[in-house]
């Protein structure tokens, strides 16, 4: 099994500088030994062109969906690559970069084949430019895949075979108002932190990977490392406290593996200017393992 491993070096779907600089952090913690380790073969794509900006604040004019042509330029190419990447017949890791990537991977992911996602996130990235408090791209990523929401011209951002009811988001904990209601009346599953506490992640991921793989030829696996506790993962630019443990994300990673439904992978939101030792990046290498099915007998 090959995987081919594709950067998206962008930092302009989110409001903390640093994270475009995740596919360097997280090749130099050993990505490709780490999926030898695993028994697949890795090439690197190395990284996506990104528009080249000056180093900005978080106020990027004020406008609902901040640098959306730069977002809307990096998800186009990235499409591609992931589509291409199946189409040679191996899979696609694409390397964040914020999680405004994901809308370039699920449409990538979407093209010839109807997917599921399962997404890893202490948060909903089910804002819309309407709703979203904050105007950052990387809490809409679903809704634009979706195609809820007006992202000037829907239809780059869109996923058309991804259907609601075969997304699942595992490890909610920090949701805003109005991504809470649209939530509710959509008709993805969403699994918080208290359904972990209380049913555990072997129950949930699997109820989660039955939800994405119901009538589907595929699952996209998006993992943000905001998912983990920020004790585990302090690299990411929104850490929110009681997180996924360092074993219940290996175990989910284990899971998606022994489904072998998963269909393209993305590791996003690592910061290594705000992480300790790399740690965050080597984190997300070995969850990479896992997903692709290492095991330690
Ligand atoms: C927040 C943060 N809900 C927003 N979202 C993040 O800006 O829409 N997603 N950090 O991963
Ligand atoms: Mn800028
Ligand atoms: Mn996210
Ligand atoms: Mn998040």
């Amino acid at each position: 099994k090959s995987v081919r491993i594709i950067g998206a070096p962008t930092d302009y779907g989110a409001n903390r500088r640093g994270v475009d600089m995740g596919p360097s952090a997280i090749r130099y913690a050993g990505l490709t030994d780490q999926l030898e380790s695993a028994d697949v073969s890795p090439e690197d794509a190395g990284d996506l062109t990104v528009p080249h900006h000056a180093i900005h604040d978080a106020d990027a004019g004020g406008d609902n969906a901040k640098h959306i042509n730069e977002v809307e330029e990096v998800c186009t190419a990235l499409a591609d690559a992931v589509a291409n990447a199946l189409d040679d017949g191996v899979t696609p890791l694409a390397l964040g970069g914020d999680h405004s990537i994901a809308i370039g991977s699920m449409v990538g992911s979407a093209r010839d084949a109807d997917i599921g996602v399962v997404w890893f996130d202490a948060h909903g990235d089910f804002n819309t430019p309407e709703t979203s408090p904050s105007g950052n791209v990387h809490g809409m990523p679903l809704a634009a895949a979706l195609g809820i929401g007006d992202f000037e011209g829907v239809e780059w951002a869109n996923a058309p075979s991804l259907k609601e009811e075969n997304v699942a988001i595992v490890g909610l904990r920090d949701v805003d108002e109005n991504e809470t209601t649209a939530i509710h009346d959509s008709d993805v599953t969403a699994y918080t932190m208290s359904d972990i506490d209380e049913r555990g992640i072997t129950e949930v991921t699997q109820d989660a990977l039955d939800v994405a793989t119901s009538g589907t030829d595929g699952v996209h696996v998006s993992l943000d490392l905001d998912w983990l506790d920020p004790r585990e993962a302090p690299g990411v630019g929104t850490p929110v406290r009681g997180g996924a443990t360092y074993r219940e994300a290996h175990a989910a990673m284990e899971l998606v593996a022994e489904s072998g439904a998963m269909r393209s992978l993305e590791l996003v939101e690592v910061n290594p200017i705000l992480d300790e030792h790399n740690e965050t990046a080597t984190l997300a290498t070995e969850l990479a393992a896992s997903a692709f099915g290492k095991r330690i007998l």
